[in-house]
């Protein structure tokens, strides 16, 4: 069974938002044509308390019950099964949607057969990547999919490193062309 995971596509990280990922927002289409070919759609938000200790490297971003914390306005969200809330504490990044505190991502796509997950979104080089090589490591096949994700890049080529990384972890990368 497969299962499309759309990491954290809200106001926060598009253009405008206050931790813009730089054309953050031309991954939404992709993702909306995506979705309908998907049995199980699910979505991870950055879910953070007013204080928290991510705060220190980042600019204040998608504070809980915010804004800049709603799914981009574009975004086909109502074909969203379940949203998984990341990032909740003040003590960590929670980068990773496999941090969920609402509800446990494993056991939800465990639950509904997924053993293939395609993952797309924001961004690459944090949270993508880290919900990436957790999902390997819970012993999911993980795809990427790579016209459906950008990157911070705080320091230009952070993105493509990160691609590099999940690739050697054994990620397999496509292209939303494929699987449409
Ligand atoms: C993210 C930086 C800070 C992400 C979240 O969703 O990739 N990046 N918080
Ligand atoms: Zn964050």
């Amino acid at each position: 069974m497969k299962g499309l995971l759309v990491v954290d596509v809200q106001n926060d990280f598009c253009p405008g938002g206050a931790l813009a990922v730089p054309e953050g927002d031309k991954v939404v289409p992709v993702i909306n044509r995506l979705m309908k070919e998907f049995p199980v759609v699910v979505a991870s938000k950055d879910w953070h308390p007013h204080k928290t200790v991510h705060f220190k490297k980042w600019p204040v971003h998608c504070v809980h019950n915010t804004r800049g914390a709603e799914f981009h306005p574009d975004l086909e969200s109502e074909r969203i099964q379940q949203v998984f809330l990341k990032g909740t504490g003040d003590k960590d990044d929670g980068y990773s949607a496999y941090e969920a505190t609402n509800l446990n991502l494993t056991e939800y796509l465990k639950g509904k057969g997924v053993d293939e997950l395609y993952v797309v979104g924001l961004a690459t080089d944090y949270c993508v990547r880290a919900t990436a090589l957790d999902s390997v490591r819970k012993g999911f096949r993980t795809y990427l999919v790579i016209d459906a994700i950008a990157a911070v890049d705080v320091n230009p080529g952070d993105g493509e490193k990160a691609i590099g990384e999940m690739k050697n972890a054994g990620v397999t990368l496509v292209k939303s062309g494929d699987l449409l």
